[in-house]
C-alpha cells in the first residue's frame, strides 16, 4: 500500500500537466526538458501531476514511459481522476481503450476524422493497474506541494499515511451514504431527481431549485477526501443557477479554492485552462494565460483537448499544449514551442 503524502527532492523539478494519452506530445517535451526515456537520463526531477491517460492516442505508452522514468528514480506521479476511475474499474467516456471498447471513440466523433485509442492488451492491463495502484496523492516539500486538484486542508487532514486508494474511497462513499440516508436526504434527492427525468434530459428543464439533490452532490464530492484530491470541491449553487453540463442537470458548481488559497505554493493539474484567451472555459483565465492566483499555479494546458481538434483533421499548430513548470524558475516550456515562457503574479 503506498504512502498517500509523500516527499518532493530538493533541487529543481520539472512539473508536468496533464497528458491524457497524448503520447507525442510527451516524448516532444520530454526532450527539450532533456529527458532521454530510452537511456533513463535526466538533467533534472519530473512529477507529473496526475490524468497520464485518457482519450488521446496511447494512453498504454504513456503510463509505459512515465512507469520507466519512476523505476529509474527520475520522476515521481500523483493520483489523478482519471487514474482513479480507471482503478475503480469506472467506466468513462474516453477509457474505452482500457477497458476493451474499440468503439469507444467513435461514439464520441463529432467531427468527419475518425480516430481510434490504441487499446490495452490484458497483460498491460494488468501492469498498468499494479502501477496505479501505488501512486501517492500528494507530493510535498517546504517550498511547495504537488496534487491533481484540490489540496483542501480538511481532505488532508483525512488521509491515514498508508492506504489503498480504492479501498479509502469506498470507505467515504458508504459512510457519506450512510449519513445521507440517516437524515433522509439521499431518499428526498431520488424524489427530486424523478420529477424531472432523474435529470438526463436537456429538455426537461427543473422548474426549481433542487436542494437535496444538491446537498447530495455536494457531500459526495466534497465530504470524500480522494474525490476532493483528484477532482477538487463541489458547492451548492443559487437557487436557479442549475445548468445542464455533462449529461446531467446540475445544482452543484467548482469550488474555485484557489480565488482563496493562503497555504503554500501549490501546483496542481486538473482544470483545462487554455493557452489562449477562453473567458468563462478557463477558470483561470481572470488572472492572465500564464499567471499564478494566490500562490496557485495550474499547469493543465488542455493538450487533452487535442483529440478534438485532430477530428477535424488539425494535426499541427494546436491551440492547447502539454506544459512544464520548471521550478524554482517558474517557467514554463511547452511541447511545440522552442520559446520557454516565464509565468507571472507568484
Ligand atoms: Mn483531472
Amino acid at each position: 500500500m503506498p504512502h498517500l503524502i509523500q516527499a518532493l527532492p530538493d533541487g529543481p523539478l520539472d512539473l508536468i500537466g496533464d497528458i491524457h494519452g497524448e503520447i507525442e506530445a510527451l516524448l516532444n517535451l520530454l526532450h527539450r526538458l532533456g529527458v532521454d526515456p530510452d537511456k533513463r537520463t535526466a538533467k533534472r526531477r519530473v512529477v507529473f501531476l496526475g490524468d497520464l491517460i485518457d482519450r488521446g492516442p496511447n494512453s498504454v505508452a504513456v503510463v509505459e514511459v512515465v512507469q520507466r522514468l519512476v523505476h529509474a528514480g527520475i520522476a515521481q506521479v500523483v493520483l489523478g481522476n482519471h487514474e482513479l476511475n480507471v482503478l475503480r474499474g469506472s467506466r468513462k467516456e474516453g477509457n474505452g481503450w482500457f477497458f476493451g471498447d474499440p468503439t469507444d471513440h467513435s461514439q464520441l466523433k463529432r467531427g468527419p476524422v475518425r480516430f481510434a485509442s490504441q487499446q490495452a492488451t490484458p497483460a498491460e492491463r494488468e501492469g498498468i493497474l499494479a502501477f496505479l495502484r501505488e501512486l501517492p496523492l500528494v507530493l510535498a516539500r517546504e517550498d511547495l506541494q504537488v496534487v491533481h486538484a484540490c489540496p483542501e486542508p480538511s481532505a488532508l487532514q483525512l488521509l491515514p499515511p498508508q492506504a489503498d486508494v480504492v479501498t479509502l474511497f469506498s470507505q467515504h462513499e458508504h459512510d457519506v451514504k450512510a449519513e445521507l440516508m440517516a437524515n433522509g436526504m439521499w431518499d428526498l434527492a431520488a424524489e427530486e431527481r424523478s420529477e424531472f427525468a432523474q435529470l438526463v434530459r436537456r429538455d426537461v428543464v427543473p422548474t426549481r431549485h433542487l436542494p437535496a439533490v444538491a446537498a447530495v452532490d455536494e457531500a459526495r464530492q466534497s465530504r470524500n477526501p480522494v474525490r476532493v484530491l483528484t477532482s477538487g470541491r463541489e458547492v451548492e449553487i443559487a437557487a436557479g443557477a442549475h445548468q445542464f453540463l455533462g449529461g446531467r442537470w446540475r445544482f452543484v458548481r467548482r469550488d474555485e479554492w484557489w480565488q482563496r488559497w493562503s497555504g503554500k505554493p501549490t501546483v496542481v493539474g486538473h482544470y483545462w485552462r487554455r493557452r489562449y484567451p477562453a473567458p468563462g472555459r478557463d477558470p483561470f483565465f481572470d488572472a492572465g494565460l500564464f499567471h499564478w492566483t494566490h500562490g496557485v499555479f495550474c499547469v493543465d494546458y488542455s493538450v487533452g483537448r487535442r483529440y478534438a481538434e485532430r477530428e477535424h483533421d488539425v494535426s499541427q499548430g494546436f491551440r492547447n499544449g502539454l506544459a512544464a513548470l520548471r521550478w524554482p524558475e517558474r517557467v514554463l516550456a511547452f511541447d511545440d514551442r522552442a520559446e520557454t515562457v516565464q509565468t507571472e503574479g507568484f
